[in-house]
């Protein structure tokens, strides 16, 4: 059912030039709304955070690499190595690669694999959050600085003190106030932290079917966007009865890839469910929750892992989202965008993509 399209892939490269060195753009710039393709075909591109800043689109996506390790249920394989920012005037635009951002070399903490990035804005200075293991193989998240929203980024000297796990997305709520959610099971190791110390000896989920599911965590960011500035906090999902999802729950609770955007004085937390690869959400009237489950909004894409960001531009709303069309290959993807339609009552309609 995959499909390998390494030669296109090779033909847009060598248009393209200066992949490796610097600045790209693939000039692309009709997209068809309903069979969107691509936004980079020069290299492999996953987990887009979208952002707006001073009116234009910036998206930080992972930099899937074809690093030869064998796949597993602890994502060996995802073995990025560095950060790439794009960016898009508008949302049929060209995107720019604006070439390395941040690159593991660099990151004197860090051992193997940055996975899912984000970044922020505040005061003058952009932040990228990331994911990477560090030396003992402990998931952390670490933040690096720039003044410029495409870098080059300079990483802190340490870890975000009392992060751990995978996947930060990082939301200014309307006040000001800064909140980072993260987290993710099996590969993301969010199970091995069930009794607030690490727990080597899990490798997938907590295998407690009929109890609460693992949580997404929170914590408010500090002034200066550098540490948490509270305990980190479960974002619980509930039913509409009120009853927290069960751990057993497949296609509902939480397995990675959160994400949090504001309709309408509503807060919209979203997440893959993994295993079972939808897209699905829960509300709340606060940026802690409880949410309560309202559905999936997306349905399967082609890989294993499913990743989102949602953002508006110009009015509307647009879903950040990534396939494996042009490798066929789980661990080599491409991001993607199309727009997020929503009903009269708040509640987000259903993609097939
Ligand atoms: O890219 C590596 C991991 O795959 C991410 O951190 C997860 O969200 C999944 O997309």
């Amino acid at each position: 059912m995959f499909i390998s399209n390494k030669v296109s892939l090779a033909a847009i490269a060598l248009i393209c030039g200066a992949v490796e060195t610097g600045i790209c753009q693939n000039t692309t710039t009709k997209r068809d709304p309903a069979n969107p393709k691509p936004l980079v075909t020069d290299s492999y591109t996953a987990d887009p955070s979208a952002h707006v800043f001073n009116g234009k689109i910036y998206i930080y996506p992972s930099h899937d690499i074809e690093a030869n390790v064998p796949q597993d249920d602890e994502g060996g394989h995802f073995n990025m190595r560095d950060y790439h920012v794009f960016s898009m005037d508008n949302i049929n635009g060209k995107v720019t690669d604006h070439g390395v951002a941040l690159d593991i070399k660099d990151v004197p903490w860090a051992g193997r694999q940055m996975w899912a990035p984000d970044a922020a804005y505040k005061n003058g200075t952009y932040y990228l959050y990331f994911p990477v293991k560090d030396k003992e193989d402990i998931f952390r998240i670490g933040v690096a600085t720039s003044k410029s929203p495409t870098g080059p980024f300079k990483a802190e000297p340490a870890p975000i003190p009392g992060s751990y796990s995978i996947d930060p997305a990082v939301f200014t709520d309307t006040d000001g106030k800064t909140y980072m959610y993260f987290g993710g099971i099996w590969g993301g190791q969010l199970q091995r932290w069930y009794t607030g110390t690490y727990d080597k000896s899990s490798s997938t989920d907590l295998k407690k079917d009929n109890e609460p599911a693992l949580s997404a965590k929170v914590a408010r960011m500090s002034k200066d966007m550098l540490k948490f500035d509270e305990p980190v906090k479960d974002v619980q999902i509930i039913d509409k009865d009120g009853k927290p999802l069960l751990g057993g729950d497949h296609n509902r609770r939480f397995f990675e890839g959160a994400w949090m955007h504001k309709y309408k004085d509503k807060y919209y937390f979203s997440y893959s469910t993994g295993d079972t690869h939808f897209l699905a959400y829960a509300t709340s009237n606060s940026p802690y929750g409880p949410f309560t489950y309202q559905g999936i909004f997306m349905k399967p894409v082609t890989g294993w892992t499913t990743h989102h960001s949602i953002i508006e531009f110009n009015g509307k709303w647009y879903i950040f989202y990534h396939d494996v069309e042009l490798s066929g290959k789980t661990h080599l993807r491409n991001i993607k965008v199309r727009e997020l339609k929503r009903n009269a009552d708040g509640s987000i309609e259903l993609i097939t993509p």
